[in-house]
């Protein structure tokens, strides 16, 4: 398991890096976001990785595929919800939590509310096994949670719209799962919403794409991701490695 980094071992002069998930129902516009965000970043000049889950490493695209696929297996919901954490165990070691080490932002299209939110809540798991399983995981809380929030018609329309040309068969999915599912992912981030408040920001969906980044980017700019670059890799480096010898 990877070293986790107190915060108060870094000098007060420089800016922790950030841990930012995009979560909400099919066909709300997380992706689009989180890739709004990353240009944005990319423009100041402001080290981060992006990353996804499922999907966010090599073994990750293997195990997405078998998630999302077309005509998958059936599956108990527990066996659904040990293959989502083990992607997200390994975006974790492999990406994550080096980006952090190194000063690096990150920006996650879905991750561990998606788990309380789809398998917890819709799937009916319930949070209490997946919190457990969260602990022995040691699974790093994101800084902030934006909840891109959208009514479930719009969403189908939107996925409907999205569907064209993609390999995954977004509508099928749609049409798979009844409505109400998707009703109850969407209570179901309420839920974790009322649990920590602070934590997940739901933002309103609607509007262009420009008029919802514009949302986002001031909730992000409160919590200071674009206020100071976190230090550079090797800037990093060098402090941990003065820090160790105690200088
Ligand atoms: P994206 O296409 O937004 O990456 O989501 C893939 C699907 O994975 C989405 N499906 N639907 N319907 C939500 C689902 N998912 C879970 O059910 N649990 C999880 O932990 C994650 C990360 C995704």
């Amino acid at each position: 398991m990877s070293e986790a980094i107190h915060p108060s071992s870094r000098p007060k002069s420089v800016p922790d890096p950030l841990f930012i998930t995009l979560e909400g129902i099919e066909g709300c516009g997380k992706s689009l976001q989180a890739q709004l965000l990353g240009e944005e970043l990319q423009r100041l000049e402001i080290p981060f990785i992006a990353t996804r889950e499922p999907g966010g490493t090599s073994f990750g695209i293997e195990v997405r595929q078998i998630l999302l696929s077309r005509d998958g297996a059936p599956r108990s919901p527990l066996s659904e919800l040990l293959l989502y954490l083990a992607d997200r165990y390994q975006d974790l070691q492999e990406r994550i939590e080096p980006a952090l080490r190194f000063g690096r932002h990150v920006i996650c299209d879905r991750y561990h509310d998606a788990t309380m939110a789809y398998q917890g809540h819709a799937r009916g798991i319930g949070f209490e096994t997946i919190d457990r399983l969260a602990e022995i995981l040691q699974l790093r809380t994101p800084d902030l949670t934006l909840v891109l929030d959208i009514d479930i018609e719009t969403g189908v329309q939107r996925a409907r719209q999205r569907q064209v040309g993609t390999q995954e068969d977004l509508m099928s999915r749609f049409e798979r799962e009844e409505l109400q599912f998707h009703r109850k992912v969407l209570q179901g981030y309420r839920l974790l919403q009322e649990r920590e408040p602070d934590r997940l920001q739901f933002v309103d969906a609607s509007g262009t794409p420009e008029e919802v980044f514009a949302r986002i980017r001031a909730i992000a700019s409160r919590i200071g991701l674009f206020h100071a670059k976190p230090p550079s890799c090797h800037a990093e480096a060098q402090r941990r490695r003065e820090a160790e010898e105690g200088r």
